[in-house]
């Protein structure tokens, strides 16, 4: 979709302007007011969309299933794995609401706006980790003393809103996940929306789709049509057999679990609630880190290239850290839920039904401040 703020409106003057000024001469004649008249009315009135209206075109993309709780089992059976994923484990959840789908760029403007004051981590501190192939032009000046074989560049001016630095926008991919964002970011963006962030336990959960100890959230086949990695040698390379190299429209891909959630694997890493220890450090001595979830469209279904993506990979990461590959979603605990808006029934499940709930979608969007 074309975005314009105003800069056709700049364009279509500067292109009529000489025009119109040759046939205004100090003496007019009639039939040239006659064909200036006949001019303007074929004209066509421009009236751009701001970005505030355009936004508005995502909203489908923001609405929340709920998620009927339960025991289950996390992790993989695979002593290999030294993520923390094994050995599996019994967990439990409360019933909850997940959103269907990553936080997109148009969600996140929404809260920027609403927010003016706020300022991300990656703004205040003036840059953000980028991949060296994606770089904006102007910011590959930045990646010059990169060390061989590094691949991540802190490029100055990265943010949510310019994902490859200066001169890079998001304007073009506004149903693509948010990226650039700490984990207090999200945070922040979860509490304006009266959410919070999921545990890893709840997201694990949510991504298995009700399915019992399977590798992906649709079952123990990958499926290359399900999710957005990386194929081919990294980090130059990628066949794109999935059809994107940087992160893809959060709907591009259909549904990847029977709960109806999409991208829960691949595009980008989720941020979690939950705290990550490495299995090996005494606990102690760790620097704080959280979970992040997902996998993102740099890793790989066999691991050939950054981490193994599946339902039970996990990863910490530092909660001011940021990247052009990690993002979020919210959740919102059933019953604080049910407390604003009525009692929902959990004994319909939303499984295999991947249209938005309309119950769910006819809540207000927007809550009273001292609501949230
Ligand atoms: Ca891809």
């Amino acid at each position: 979709m074309r975005v314009d703020d105003g800069q056709s409106s700049i364009c279509f003057l500067s292109t009529w302007a000489p025009a119109v000024a040759r046939l205004l001469p100090n003496k007019m004649s009639v039939s040239r007011i006659i064909l200036l008249a006949l001019v303007s009315l074929l004209v066509p009135v421009v009236t751009p969309q701001s970005i505030s209206q355009i936004i508005q075109e995502y909203d489908h993309l923001d609405y929340m299933k709920v998620i009927k709780g339960g025991k289950f089992l996390t992790g993989i059976n695979d002593p290999e794995s030294d993520s923390g994923e094994y050995p599996m484990q019994e967990a439990e959840v409360k019933a909850f609401y997940i959103d269907t789908h990553p936080i997109t760029n148009a969600h996140f403007w929404k809260f920027k706006e609403a927010k003016p004051r706020y300022v991300t981590t990656a703004e205040r501190q003036g840059w953000s980790w980028v991949l060296k192939p994606f770089l904006a032009p102007a910011a590959r000046d930045q990646a010059r003393n990169v060390p061989e074989g590094t691949w991540w560049v802190p490029v100055k001016g990265a943010a949510w809103n310019k994902p490859e630095g200066l001169g890079s926008t998001v304007r073009d991919r506004l149903d693509h996940p948010v990226v650039h964002i700490s984990m207090e970011d999200a945070k922040a963006f979860c509490t304006w929306t009266g959410k919070r962030l999921p545990t890893e336990n709840e997201w694990e959960f949510a991504a298995r789709g009700g399915l019992q100890g399977k590798i992906y959230p649709w079952g123990d086949r990958y499926q290359k049509n399900r999710t957005n990695l990386w194929q081919g040698k990294f980090p130059e390379g990628n066949t794109k057999v999935d059809h994107w190299e940087g992160t893809s429209p959060v709907d591009f891909y259909r549904a990847q679990n029977q709960f109806g959630l999409y991208d829960m694997l691949g595009n980008v890493w989720e941020w979690t609630s939950t705290r990550y220890y490495d299995r090996v450090v005494d606990r102690k001595l760790q620097e704080v880190m959280y979970v992040v979830k997902g996998g993102s469209f740099i890793d790989s279904r066999e691991g050939h290239c950054n981490r193994i993506v599946r339902t039970a990979q996990r990863m910490g990461l530092q909660p001011d850290y940021t990247a052009q590959n990690v993002g979020f979603r919210c959740v919102r605990s059933a019953k604080a839920y049910w407390d604003l808006h009525g009692h929902r029934d959990l004994r319909r499940p939303f499984i295999g039904d991947n249209r938005p709930d309309p119950r769910v979608k006819r809540q207000p969007r927007h809550h009273k401040k001292d609501e949230l």
